[in-house]
């Protein structure tokens, strides 16, 4: 399978944080990605031949023999699907309406905050735009105050649903990166905690 991915640029470990989660999701399940490796600087996610994959012009996009999936959330739940056996998607209408709700949460409201502040502190000043616009990071940082709470009072357990599931891929690298986004995740001691066992899985640091 490959993997289509950014050039890292910034200071934010792994590099985007939504093409991390589909590499430690993959490295979690013992699937083999082959990196493609582009580089924004130089116009490549706009190339019509990456555009004809995905016309966003976006990383991540996953391809496995001639299946082309982008948005790295269905990635997630792709590769997942292919290790059954591994349990990181759930079963039952309940099950799944659960994860999909949290899923559902994460991507409409702490990542767009996440990604508000990537934008105006290191993605606009490194591309020579005018970044850290006051109004858009104060929304974001109020926006992390209302949400982060919910994912920490939920996090009572070892993992998001309790058990290891495509969630804690989902939203960890964006959390990851909060402190380089100036978003403190001390007061957030199960956030904290959380992200600490998932540090110590064997591939998490090296991916
Ligand atoms: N919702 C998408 C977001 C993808 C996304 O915004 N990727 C960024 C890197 S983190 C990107 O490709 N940015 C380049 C651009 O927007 O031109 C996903 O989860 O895959």
């Amino acid at each position: 399978m490959r993997l289509y991915q950014g050039r890292q640029l910034g200071t934010i470990k792994g590099g985007s944080p939504n093409v991390r989660k589909v590499r430690l999701l993959a490295a979690e399940l013992g699937l083999e990605l082959e990196p493609v490796t582009m580089d924004i600087t130089k116009g490549e996610y706009r190339l019509p031949e990456y555009l004809a994959k995905n016309p966003n012009g976006k990383v991540p996009t996953l391809e496995d023999d001639g299946f082309v999936l982008w948005e790295s959330a269905a990635i997630l739940r792709y590769l997942a699907g292919k290790r059954p056996e591994k349990s990181l998607l759930a079963a039952g209408p309940r099950s799944e309406a659960l994860l999909d709700q949290w899923l559902f949460w994460w991507t409409s409201h702490p990542e767009p905050a996440l990604w508000q502040l990537a934008s105006e502190k290191l993605i606009k000043p490194r591309f020579g735009r005018t970044g850290n616009d006051a109004s858009i990071v104060a929304n974001a940082h109020a926006d992390l105050a209302r949400f982060l709470p919910v994912l920490d009072r939920k996090l009572d357990g070892e993992f998001v649903l309790g058990r290891l599931s495509i969630l804690d891929f989902a939203f960890a690298p964006w959390l990851e990166a909060a402190p380089g986004l100036a978003v403190e995740l001390g007061a957030h001691s199960n956030i904290a905690s959380w992200l600490a066992r998932l540090r110590a899985r064997p591939y998490w640091n090296e991916v």
